[in-house]
């Protein structure tokens, strides 16, 4: 029977490709730091990364991208003068896997040289504890009497995309520690790290090659005894706020965990994990290869969450490297938000209070990109101060080797209604109207105020229209009246206009006081205008379509199929300038669709089926974002075959690592934190049929066919509940530690959640 809580694969496959996709299935993150499912032997050239959350850096004209950090995980093996590793073709066995219930990645490798075995075990993890510390336990075993030598300690060959990063870099010894440190160019950032270890056998010599910072332990290992270690690494950037010398900060950080124990520290760090999954998981009975499958998904957002107080938020690949410069983009407000804020609100104030840390920079970018634009224009790849790293071109042409105009960042509006619209989520969900007081309700208006100077009145129609853009489909550039980006716009200021009439209800001081602070009293009545004419591309009357932007329907029609088979080379872009999509109807992923997902509450089941039967043949689904989009749709109008078929392709994405790895010549290998949260979506938002604004939480399941039952956790308006959807019941657990009565809506049905009462009630599934 499969483990659910686990991942394992037997037998080492070489060669580049496997191992980069073998990295991204078996990472392990903290949420300050990703280590790559990498083996502990192993460098660069095998894409050994430590990415770190919120720190980047630029060299010469290369992308400004996150900093990759020494590797203190680092530890070589030599049986009789043999270096081991398992690249090497004296490997006998070789295991790994990755458990979900800790985060703990683990590898077990027999390696035989000279006429002798050796049997190599290590385990790592970054702690749920201490954001700054890793563990890593090692040991060996030889099954004959043996010479071994162990080399461990700090690798500072660090792999980057467009780095090396630090430079000035030293190594020392400050008495058992290894210490290494760099600073970044760009803005002269320290980096440090530390490493420590648990030694109980051999003797210990320290050795500074090859650019590492090493401890050498010599052994006479006796045959069949076991001997193991431990290593304790930080990592400390000037990033972190320490009242204390960064070395010295990392030193502590390494001595305290030593000092602790790997049972100790690992206790802190499973039972911080128990937390999580306390509640976060999501129980499918009767289709295990969904729940295993959600579960890893579920794993990879709990991982990446950002550390409780950074503000920071998670890229679009989450911290499985540098691709994609490290940037935020909406995948975030719009994918995984939804997760947070269902699961663990507190996660989500740090997804969200990204936004407003970020505000000036969106404010900088409206001021530089075009011609009089106002207000917020968030980046399209955002980084740490919310400035744009998407270049003006940003794909690479593999027939000519140059790049690509494309216009992700100057006309991918959208990404600021995004904003707005998760800003105004959090409100919505959790009841607390903090964040906006404190900067949330400055960046909705700033959103309004910028999709207000982008718009153009158009006299002889009496309406706003949103013109120049690129909707979700980036395969279709600079098109008119785009149904998505018109409706987030119009969106944005129906919620800037709701946002100061609850401030003038409910804090009028602080109303008057942003109103003042970014002096926009006096545009208040164009918002509330705009509300009204902003033009969205409607439903055809005759048959429900709505028309992606003007002129779409009079595109040649093609299918996916014709298209790729006119592909002259495998990675060629299908859109900017030339693409072949570009003239076709063909669309790179979800959009009008995505738009019925993001609001749908506002489109009858009918209209959504219009589009999906008309949308879906015409969607390469060339985006991690755009599979789940459509399965959530499907099951509003109870095509719930396909959607779960959409359902299963992204939740497996990263487990089965099948995506594109180049987009035209750029690399794209990562992690796709997205598609986790997409996952989750249609699980619970989706055939759990959740669906919650500020008024209540609306109940509709529609269990797939092979589902016998789903359970998750709900946290609504800062309460806590525990729901068990079987095929005609559904069961509401409220905490006992809930604040009041709540009152949802079970397949239309009010029911009252009572603290701590658990509350049962028969459905029928809707049709
Ligand atoms: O944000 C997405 C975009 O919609 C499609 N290209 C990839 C980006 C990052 O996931």
């Amino acid at each position: 029977m499969k483990n659910l809580w686990s991942l394992s694969a037997n037998g080492f496959v070489g060669g580049k490709e496997s191992i980069m996709r073998r990295g991204n299935v078996y990472q392990i993150a903290n949420g300050y730091m990703g280590y790559r499912g990498t083996l502990d032997e192993f460098g660069p050239d095998e894409l050994v990364g430590i990415t770190l959350a919120g720190i980047f850096d630029r060299v010469g004209s290369a992308w400004r991208e996150p900093v990759n950090a020494p590797n203190a995980a680092f530890t070589r093996v030599s049986l009789e003068g043999v270096e081991l590793s398992a690249l090497g073709s004296r490997v006998t066995r070789h295991e790994q896997t990755l458990n979900f219930a800790n985060a703990v990645f683990g590898r077990k490798t027999v390696f035989a040289a000279k006429a002798k075995t050796l049997t190599l075990e290590s385990s790592r993890w970054l702690s749920a504890a201490t954001p700054n510390l890793g563990v890593v336990t090692f040991s060996v075993r030889c099954a004959q009497a043996a010479r071994v030598t162990i080399r461990t300690g700090i690798d500072c060959n660090i792999w980057d995309l467009n780095g090396p990063h630090l430079r000035q870099m030293t190594a020392e010894k400050h008495g058992p520690v290894l210490l290494v440190q760099g600073v970044t160019h760009e803005n002269s950032k320290r980096v440090v790290v530390a490493e420590a270890i648990d030694l109980p056998f051999g003797t210990e010599t320290h050795e500074t090659t090859d650019n590492r910072n090493l401890r050498v332990i010599q052994l006479r290992a006796e045959a069949g005894r076991t001997y193991t270690f431990h290593k304790y690494f930080a990592v400390f950037t000037d990033n972190d706020t320490v009242n204390k010398p960064l070395t010295e900060a990392a030193i502590e950080t390494v001595q305290q965990a030593r000092a602790l124990g790997r049972e100790g520290c690992r206790e802190r760090h499973d039972a911080e994990w128990a937390r999580k999954w306390e509640r976060c998981d999501v129980e499918i009975a009767g289709d295990d290869e969904a729940q295993h499958a959600l579960r890893y998904s579920i794993l990879q957002l709990l991982m990446v969450a950002p550390v409780r107080g950074s503000a920071n938020s998670i890229p679009a690949r989450a911290l499985s490297g540098q691709v994609y410069k490290g940037a935020v983009f909406w995948d975030t407000e719009i994918f995984m938000l939804p997760f947070f804020l269902h699961t663990d609100p507190e996660k989500a104030v740090e997804l969200v209070r990204y936004r407003i840390k970020t505000l000036d920079g969106a404010r900088r970018k409206a001021k530089t990109e075009g011609p009089g634009y106002r207000g917020a224009f968030y980046a399209w790849e955002s980084q740490e101060a919310g400035d744009d790293a998407c270049t003006y071109f940003n794909v690479g042409d593999p027939f000519t080797g140059r790049d690509l105009r494309t216009h992700f960042r100057d006309k991918q509006v959208h990404i600021t209604g995004d904003v707005a619209i998760a800003m105004w989520e959090y409100f919505k969900l959790t009841g607390d109207d903090s964040l906006l007081l404190e900067g949330g309700a400055e960046v909705i208006l700033e959103c309004a105020r910028f999709y207000y100077s982008y718009a153009y009145f158009k006299k002889d129609k009496g309406r706003y229209e949103i013109l120049d853009v690129i909707g979700p489909d980036e395969y279709h550039e600079r098109v008119n009246n785009n149904a998505f980006t018109s409706m987030v716009a119009k969106e944005t200021f129906a919620i800037a206009n709701a946002t100061v009439a609850y401030l003038r209800r409910n804090h009028p001081k602080a109303l008057r006081t942003l109103l003042a602070k970014i002096d926009i009293q006096g545009e208040l009545p164009r918002f509330r205008e705009a509300e009204n004419l902003l033009y969205v591309p409607a439903p055809d009357a005759r048959t429900g379509v709505i028309e992606q932007f003007d002129g779409y329907f009079q595109l040649k029609d093609a299918t996916v199929e014709e298209l790729k088979a006119k592909m002259v080379h495998p990675n060629e872009y299908l859109g900017a300038a030339q693409g072949l999509a570009v003239a076709t109807k063909i669309i790179k992923q979800a959009d009008v669709v995505a738009m019925l997902n993001l609001l749908r509450s506002r489109f009858s089941a009918k209209i959504k089926k219009a589009n999906w039967d008309y949308y879906e043949p015409r969607t390469e689904h060339g985006s991690s974002l755009s599979a789940c989009a459509y399965a959530m749709v499907a099951i509003e109008f109870g095509h719930l075959d396909f959607a779960y078929n959409y359902f299963l392709q992204t939740a497996k994405i990263d487990l089965e690592a099948k995506y594109k790895v180049y987009v035209g010549t750029v690399f794209m290998g990562g992690s796709h934190p997205a598609a986790n949260g997409g996952a989750w979506m249609t699980a619970v938002l989706g055939f759990g049929g959740v669906q919650a604004d500020e008024n209540r939480v609306a109940l509709n399941p529609r269990l797939c066919r092979k589902w016998k039952s789903l359970r998750f956790h709900l946290a609504y308006k800062g309460d806590d509940f525990r729901i068990r959807i079987t095929r005609t019941s559904l069961t509401i657990v409220p905490s006992r530690a809930n604040a009041r009565i709540h009152t949802f809506l079970v397949a239309g049905r009010p029911v009252k959640c009572r603290p701590g009462r658990s509350v049962t009630v028969n459905y029928r599934p809707a049709k």
